[in-house]
């Protein structure tokens, strides 16, 4: 009912959703067509792995030329003034949904977290000898300024992730951010900064990447929805993000998304850092079960999961953890994050402000004694999984967001239904660059969303 036409999570999960609206065929994919990516007709056979082999000494030692007036950076995002011109070309110039009534507005708190990764990286990655360069981290902030003004016109980012296919785990780079100021679009300025980041990654001995995209490309190894649920539908009304169902009426609407003022799991706590330890544990067991998923390390989850009050920024994301009265194990876990939306031309609202469902983790998911086959963990699964994310729902309430979304990935479809959750008109399709893999139906769990 919200946004769209009622879509079945059943119908949802029976492919990827190759073939939709924005599909090109693949002779017009004029630059898609000659990289290293799977195309749309063809079968992968067992032939998993890299599907081009490099060389990084055969790799151009410097970036390829741009249209004249213009000229690359390394954007420095560590200094304030540098964030903040990231921070201004994204607002207006970002990602918008197809009646352009909406914009993500990252936060610059948000772009710290998401793309300044703090000097603890350097140990993650220190088993990666090629990764010991120094600056890398920079370097995979591109930006484009015009020459004479020196304004920020254009930006593409990565981040390194250790990324499990199957069971080979790669290291990746997760591209994000990819922005071309509106006034220099269908210049082919994008796959410019696509092959610059590329050569950025290949230098480095960085042979595979993975990105998201609303649009369809060749090939993604997945599709994901977008799921919504009000929280605020008053407000959601009134911007146009929601309808008003014909059947219904407004009061009814609003009753409908009522909630409960106090959340019902016993033990249910802010994390610290002392649980950090715990949730590594639980959040690996958890994402064993799916086919794509980042290997975290310790240093991944305090900085992806575990909220730090630093001095000046806003709080980016929320993780709850259960700890168990008696034994003082951390049973479960859920987090979301903060990104708001700017409303385009509304004369009362300026932001949606909505809470993404980000990673999550339950003890539930694994047999116990009592319940040993498959059927069972699932159904007592899906009610710890309902009762948790009601929860969450009554936590991002109590935080004054007005939606709260999710994607058809992880366990999700176990909740959405029965927490009211809508679909949305988006949908999320995951790629890999460079390599080959079967495609996975019910979505793949990565960070992002975004
Ligand atoms: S997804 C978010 C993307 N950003 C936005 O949607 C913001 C608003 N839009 C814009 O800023 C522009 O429209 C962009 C395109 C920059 C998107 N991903 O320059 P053009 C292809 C990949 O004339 P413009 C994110 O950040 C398009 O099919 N390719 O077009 C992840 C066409 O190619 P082809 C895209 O509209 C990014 C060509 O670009 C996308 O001025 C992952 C046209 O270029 C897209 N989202 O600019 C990037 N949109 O002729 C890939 C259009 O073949 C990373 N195109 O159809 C790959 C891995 C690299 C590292 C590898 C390491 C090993």
């Amino acid at each position: 009912e919200d946004m769209l036409r009622k879509l079945k999570v059943s119908e949802l999960l029976t492919g990827v959703a190759v073939g939709g609206k924005k599909q090109k065929d693949m002779e017009s994919y004029k630059f898609w067509q000659t990289q290293p990516v799977p195309r749309f007709d063809e079968q992968a056979q067992g032939e998993e792995g890299p599907i081009k082999m490099i060389d990084p000494e055969q790799v151009p030692k410097e970036p390829s030329a741009l249209l004249e007036g213009f000229e690359w950076v390394t954007m420095d995002l560590a200094q304030n003034a540098q964030l903040g011109e990231v921070f201004d070309l994204l607002k207006g110039h970002y990602v918008e949904d197809d009646e352009a009534m909406f914009r993500f507005n990252y936060s610059a708190s948000f772009l710290n977290w998401q793309v300044y990764q703090p000097p603890y990286r350097d140990y993650v990655l220190t088993s990666d000898r090629a990764l010991k360069a120094p600056g890398w981290r920079k370097d995979w902030h591109i930006g484009v300024r015009a020459t004479q003004s020196k304004r920020l016109v254009a930006f593409i980012s990565g981040v390194p992730v250790q990324l499990r296919v199957r069971e080979n785990v790669l290291s990746c780079s997760e591209i994000n951010f990819l922005c071309v100021h509106k006034k220099l679009r269908s210049k082919r300025l994008a796959p410019v900064l696509i092959k610059e980041i590329t050569r950025r990654c290949y230098i480095l001995g960085i042979f595979q990447a993975i990105y998201t995209a609303g649009v369809v490309l060749p090939k993604p190894v997945s599709s994901c929805r977008y799921f919504h649920r009000s929280l605020d539908w008053l407000k959601l009304y009134e911007v146009g993000f929601s309808s008003l169902p014909p059947r219904s009426t407004k009061p009814r609407q609003i009753t409908k998304y009522q909630l409960p003022r106090t959340t019902a799991t016993p033990g249910l706590r802010p994390m610290e850092r002392k649980d950090v330890d715990a949730v590594v544990d639980l959040l690996t067991r958890y994402l064993a079960r799916f086919d794509i998923a980042p290997v975290f390390s310790k240093d991944e989850v305090d900085h992806w999961i575990l909220h730090k009050n630093a001095p000046g920024y806003e709080q980016v994301v929320w993780t709850y953890v259960v700890e168990d009265p008696e034994t003082h194990k951390i049973s479960d876990f859920f987090s979301f994050y903060r990104l708001e939306s700017s409303v385009i031309g509304n004369k009362k609202h300026d932001f949606i402000r909505a809470a993404y469902l980000f990673y999550y983790a339950s003890e539930t998911a694994f047999a116990s004694e009592e319940s040993d086959s498959k059927a069972d963990t699932r159904a007592v699964l899906k009610v710890r999984l309902n009762v948790l994310i009601n929860d969450a729902l009554i936590l991002a309430k109590s935080l004054d967001f007005d939606v709260f979304n999710a994607l058809t990935l992880l366990d999700n479809t176990l909740f959405l239904e029965q927490q009211k959750f809508g679909a949305g008109d988006g949908q999320l399709h995951y790629y890999l660059y460079n390599y080959r893999t079967t495609t996975i139906p019910g979505g793949v769990d990565l960070k992002n969303n975004i």
